[in-house]
């Protein structure tokens, strides 16, 4: 397996674990961080953490080697596969978190963008570089990219398959936060913020800015009224609202 999932604290950590090929994604790796995502999904962990093995890379990107001489359907197959995969951390019931500790390049950076927060190390190294093989993003990137820092900076990353700091990386909003020391440690420090709340809260809130960006204003305001309703109707809602009037911490339940 080059794709290890591990329980860290109160969350689970997958590992890219293929550090000789700086994680390359191949395609056996990619339905691997299927299984692992899945698995990690029914735990009662309350977020996915995805890091790389070694001390160079989170993700070098799509296995290049693997990608040559294959008949156009196993590519395109192959591209379905990559958004499938990296997609259902869209819907997962947990948030996830990417921790960027080097280079995430092309396919590394596509997952990195479907988590819901990115941390980065002060040595990370982000990019599409895609286009200097000849190639476009085939995993979601020309669709994720735009939508987190505009695009007109996605549309010069992606045609000029340039490499972007850590420093440059915050100050566009690509990744949250660029993180001192130990990026693991630092990494659930951030994730609690948001995990200590309420996470049938949180997936609802998740899903509703999520959905805000392929539909209208009008349909957008209907779905957050229907999302901020089902909240309304949670257990931890009515405990939410009962602490604040009793002047003490909620006790959340997942309810
Ligand atoms: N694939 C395969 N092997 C890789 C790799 C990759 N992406 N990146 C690195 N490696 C391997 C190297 O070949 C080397 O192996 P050996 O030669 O030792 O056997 C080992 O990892 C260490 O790499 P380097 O020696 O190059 O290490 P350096 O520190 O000197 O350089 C680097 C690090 C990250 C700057 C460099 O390795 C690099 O530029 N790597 C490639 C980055 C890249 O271009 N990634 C791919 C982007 S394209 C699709 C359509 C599109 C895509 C996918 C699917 N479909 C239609 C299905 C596109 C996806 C992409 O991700």
């Amino acid at each position: 397996m080059a794709v290890d999932l591990t329980s860290y604290e109160e969350f689970a950590l997958i590992t890219l674990n293929r550090p000789e090929a700086l994680n390359a994604l191949s395609f056996r790796i990619i339905g691997e961080i299927g299984d692992a995502i899945d698995a990690a999904t029914v735990t009662d962990a309350r977020a996915i953490l995805f890091t790389g093995a070694g001390d160079k890379a989170f993700c070098a990107g799509a296995d290049i080697k693997e990608l040559r001489n294959r008949p156009l359907t196993d590519q395109r197959q192959g591209s379905e596969l990559g958004q499938a995969v990296f997609s259902k951390l869209d819907t997962a019931p947990i948030p996830s978190v990417a921790l960027i500790n080097g280079y995430a390049f092309g396919g590394g950076l596509e997952l990195a963008l479907a988590c819901t927060f990115r941390l980065a190390s002060p040595n990370a190294k982000v990019g599409l570089p895609e286009i200097k093989l000849g190639l476009i993003p085939g995993y979601g990137g020309t669709q994720r990219l735009p939508r987190l820092i505009g695009e007109a900076r996605a549309l010069e990353m992606i045609m000029t398959g340039r490499t972007v700091d850590a420093e440059e990386a915050e100050r566009v909003g690509l990744v949250h936060g660029v993180v001192d020391g130990d990026l693991l440690e630092e990494g659930v420090t951030f994730t609690r913020r948001v995990t200590r709340f309420s996470l049938p809260a949180l997936q609802f809130a998740r899903d509703a800015v999520r959905r805000a960006t392929g539909i209208s204003l009008t349909e957008g305001l209907k779905v957050e009224a229907d999302l901020s309703t089902l909240a309304y109707r949670t257990a931890d809602a009515e405990e939410g609202m009962a602490a604040f009037e009793e002047k003490r911490k909620p006790d959340f339940k997942d309810a």
